[in-house]
């Protein structure tokens, strides 16, 4: 019998078949010893326990596409979402996920939550990822402001939500589909978000479609390859490729760079070359001592 996966916790899973039942399971250990560890989204073989017994994970189908930060697999949109205020968004942090999730092959998209709490942030922030191929939209889970449109734009589609903690994953999928998830409190006045979502979790979407929540992070690294390909999470340079002098060019500090020249003219937003350049410096360093 074949399901998927629905979350995991304590090494437990909880997977749906194609009727829709949910079972519970445990994997068995040729996966663990192969150290394939399932994750929210997975397609599995399983076998299903009888009466209060759990059944078994017997192997894991082939991932469409899978992410390391959040663990989730085969999605079809990742949903980045980054607070206008509280907490203050990580920028970088976002380039990197959006970074990421366009390395598996992941369709992503940008939105600005908590748009209430400082209107001119969130414009600010849409305004930088115009041309980074994120159809970037501001919501707000307490007006619902975006929700329809957020709500259209996914119909029908895996999704997940990921990013910083307390950014409002949590509260904005609870809007979206009229769940009960759990959310972090504000009276507790902690800025920063503490991890409240623990685990991965798919939930199927009234209407079709499903929705994962992520538990948020403060930190997150990029995978280790060559710096040249990360410019493959700037779709904004794409149309100014091959018309610098150098070749290739990274686009950092190289004069005659087209790429600097449509930042100096405006074209290119500023702070998104910015946080590329030092992306790049990191890559490059890791790259360099990545045999020591
Ligand atoms: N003002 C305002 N506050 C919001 C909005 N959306 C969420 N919040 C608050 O932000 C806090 C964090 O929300 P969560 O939904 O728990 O955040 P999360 O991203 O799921 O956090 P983790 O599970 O830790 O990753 C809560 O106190 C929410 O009430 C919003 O649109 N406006
Ligand atoms: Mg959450
Ligand atoms: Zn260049």
């Amino acid at each position: 019998m074949r399901g998927t996966i629905l979350e995991g916790i304590g090494g437990f899973y909880y997977a749906m078949d194609e009727s829709g039942a949910v079972h519970t399971l445990r994997a068995q250990g040729k996966l663990r010893r192969e150290r394939m560890k399932p994750k929210a989204g997975d397609r599995v073989e399983l076998s299903p326990g009888e009466g209060e017994e759990h059944g078994w994970i017997l192997s894991i189908l082939p991932r469409k596409n899978e992410l390391v930060r959040p663990p989730v697999a085969n999605i079809d949109v990742i949903v980045v979402v980054a607070a206008a205020a509280t907490p203050d968004p990580d920028l970088l942090m976002v380039d990197r996920l959006m970074l990421n999730a366009r390395r598996a092959g992941i369709d992503v998209m940008l939105v600005v939550s908590k748009s209430d709490l400082d209107p001119a942030a969130a414009e600010e922030i849409l305004r930088q990822y115009r041309g980074a191929e994120a159809r970037p939209m501001a919501v707000c889970a307490d007006t619902g402001e975006g929700l329809d449109a957020l709500r259209a734009a996914l119909a029908g589609r895996v999704h997940a939500l990921a990013g910083q903690s307390g950014s409002g994953k949590s509260t904005l999928i609870n809007a979206l589909y009229g769940l009960d998830l759990e959310t972090g409190d504000l009276s507790r006045k902690i800025d920063r978000g503490k991890n409240t979502t623990r685990s991965c979790r798919l939930i199927p979407v009234p209407g079709g479609g499903m929705v994962l929540d992520t538990p948020g992070f403060s930190l997150l690294e990029t995978a280790l390859f060559d710096p040249v390909e990360l410019k493959d999470g700037w779709p904004e340079f794409r149309s100014f490729e091959g018309r610098c002098f150098f070749q290739p060019c990274y686009h950092a500090t190289e004069p005659r760079c087209a790429v600097r020249a449509a930042v100096a003219a405006g074209e290119i937003d500023e702070r998104r070359h910015g946080r590329y350049v030092q992306l790049l410096e990191e890559q490059r360093q890791r790259w360099r001592d990545r045999y020591d």
